[in-house]
């Protein structure tokens, strides 16, 4: 078995329990009008990343391999949303309020979309999360021990967010989690950069970080 080039060290992949999962790469994190941008953010960093996430997407399903996409977001009704969530930040729009785009980060709302350019193709699973990390109240787990998954890529937004929530959430269950550098970003650099440390240290404590073409090549 030849490993993924990774931090700290190769990544002992096996093609056959690997699956890549995309977080919330959605509109209202990466345009004007969206949760992100009512946080203050520049949304224009995520915007950035969006070619990598793409090829990393597209190396996936020519390999035939299992793509799942995450989406943030909450009911119409609020129910599964707890005041604590609604009233931190204090962005000008709240969660569930009327933007631009539709209600902030609810289901089936423009705004709560996966950016066109990398929307899920027929067959792919969809996980809708109202929380940060993707396990948390969320039919991944049984998704994944269905599929035989134990590897898991990371990618999406934002790194420090809901991407480090859902890989330290995969490596308590016993993944074994990759983050690809160049498909993941935040709002602010020395959080990405951070995270990255964060993740490799002490041996992987919690998982491997690669750049996006030494990945590619390994499931080419
Ligand atoms: C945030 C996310 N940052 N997808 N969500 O609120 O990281």
């Amino acid at each position: 078995m030849v490993g993924i080039k990774a931090e700290p060290f190769a990544f002992p992949v096996r093609h056959d329990e690997l699956a890549l999962i995309v977080i919330d790469m959605q509109r209202d994190f990466a345009e004007p009008g969206g949760f992100g941008a009512s946080l203050g953010n520049d949304v224009s960093r995520i915007t950035r990343i969006v070619p990598d996430v793409k090829r990393l997407i597209q190396g996936f399903r020519n390999a035939g391999l299992p793509v799942i996409h995450t989406m943030e977001c909450h009911r119409p009704d609020l129910s599964d949303l707890p005041p604590a969530k609604r009233d931190r930040g204090n962005p000008s729009l709240r969660i569930g309020d009327e933007g631009p785009m539709g209600r902030i980060l609810i289901s089936g709302e423009p705004g709560t979309a996966i950016l066109a350019e990398l929307a899920p193709v027929k067959g792919e699973i969809i996980i809708e999360k109202p929380g940060k990390g993707a396990f948390y109240a969320t039919e991944l787990g049984a998704v994944l021990r269905q599929k035989g998954i134990s590897q898991l890529v990371f990618s999406g937004v934002t790194t420090e967010v809901c991407v480090q929530t859902t890989m330290r959430e995969a490596n308590d269950r016993g993944y074994e989690c990759l983050l690809a550098e160049e498909a993941t970003e935040s709002y602010f650099p020395e959080f990405k950069a951070a995270a990255i440390a964060m993740i490799r240290a002490q041996g992987a404590i919690v998982g491997w970080t690669a750049h996006v073409d030494d990945i590619l090549e390994s499931i080419a």
